[in-house]
């Protein structure tokens, strides 16, 4: 009944009168006034004025999986939670659980967010989108690195269409725009030598955020800063669901090279000259290309022409920042 309420306030930008929405609903006033406060404790703003009735602020949105299902109706089944330490660690938890071969785990705020080789990803508040895809593919674990590929894509996609925003793809997680960091992946795996049990895909969004930390100031990004507009996570979450559907369809059907495409298409351009780091060592190289398997490939100082792994190295160069 509550969301029936939300329903009605969501398809309107006018007041309505507590008496219009207890008739429609066939309930008491005081019965609606207390749905109302509960959709307020979960985030809503809804405006109240006497003889004018009830507006819900449609800028304000807070995230739940109500928002989510208003906008996705696939067959991902969704596990929404108030906080987590990191979305990855609890879509591992459920991975563990659940026979389905797609599930997605999202969380309002996020206190421990992690990036690649230990990295700390900040994700402490909750203007960002923090979610993490559950898959159970059927294919060899080495073509494991695929999904990041192909997230990067989704995402694109969903920022193109929906926020009309022209994002980058900096191999191999990080989508950018204008050498700033909008978006950032990481791609977790739990398998055997010939079996994945099962591959978990994070995803972590800058959407709503006024300002950034010191130490990312100058090179994270949100959508707010660059377009000006406050976006709906949950339709946001929505399109990218309808996204990864179709990606995941791709994969199992075996579609890799059109992926590899499509990523090409939102890549940064190739021959940039990098600073590859490898450990302790540190290797300058200039892009070629992504292979049939997604590992960048690249020529470096000494001519010698070689292909590295997303887990293995991070590099820096690209479009000035680290
Ligand atoms: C990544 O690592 O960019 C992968 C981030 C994945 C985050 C998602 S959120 C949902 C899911 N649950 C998790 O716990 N993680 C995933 P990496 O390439 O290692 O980049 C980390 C670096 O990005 C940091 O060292 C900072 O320089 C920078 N950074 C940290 N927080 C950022 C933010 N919010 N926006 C942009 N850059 C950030």
């Amino acid at each position: 009944m509550k969301y029936e309420v939300l329903t009605m306030l969501n398809h309107t930008d006018k007041y309505l009168s507590g008496e219009t929405i207890s008739k429609k609903l066939g309930v008491s006033r005081t019965a609606i006034w207390k749905h109302i406060n509960s959709l307020r404790n979960e985030g809503y703003k809804i405006l109240s004025v006497t003889n004018k009735g009830y507006l819900l602020e449609k800028e304000h949105l807070p995230l739940t999986n109500y928002q989510v299902l208003q906008s996705y109706e696939g067959k991902t089944k969704l596990y929404f939670f108030n906080e987590v330490n990191s979305t990855n660690t609890k879509a591992k938890e459920i991975a563990n659980d659940i026979t389905a071969d797609k599930a997605l785990v999202y969380s309002k705020i996020q206190h421990q967010g992690r990036g690649r080789l230990g990295r700390t990803f900040q994700s402490n508040n909750q203007a960002g989108l923090w979610l993490s895809y559950v898959y159970k593919p059927i294919i060899p674990p080495e073509k494991a690195t695929i999904f990041t590929l192909a997230a990067s894509v989704a995402v694109c996609k969903l920022l193109e269409n929906t926020c009309h925003v022209d994002a980058k793809i900096k191999w191999p997680n990080d989508i950018i725009i204008k050498g700033k960091k909008l978006c950032g992946i990481l791609t977790e795996m739990s398998c055997e030598m010939d079996k994945i049990n099962y591959i978990v895909v994070g995803i972590g969004l800058n959407v709503n955020q006024l300002s950034f930390d010191d130490n990312i100031r100058n090179i994270a990004t949100s959508l707010y800063l660059e377009t000006g507009q406050k976006y709906d996570r949950g339709l946001l979450i929505g399109g990218l669901c309808y996204n990864m559907d179709y990606v995941y369809e791709q994969i199992i059907c075996n579609k890799i090279s059109d992926i590899i495409d499509e990523w090409k298409k939102y890549a940064l351009p190739m021959g940039q000259m990098i600073t590859i780091h490898k450990g302790k060592e540190q290797i300058q190289a200039t892009t070629i290309d992504i292979n049939n398997s997604g590992h960048l490939m690249v020529k470096e100082a000494n001519g010698q022409v070689n292909t590295y792994q997303s887990g293995e190295i991070s590099i820096r160069g690209i479009m000035g920042y680290s």
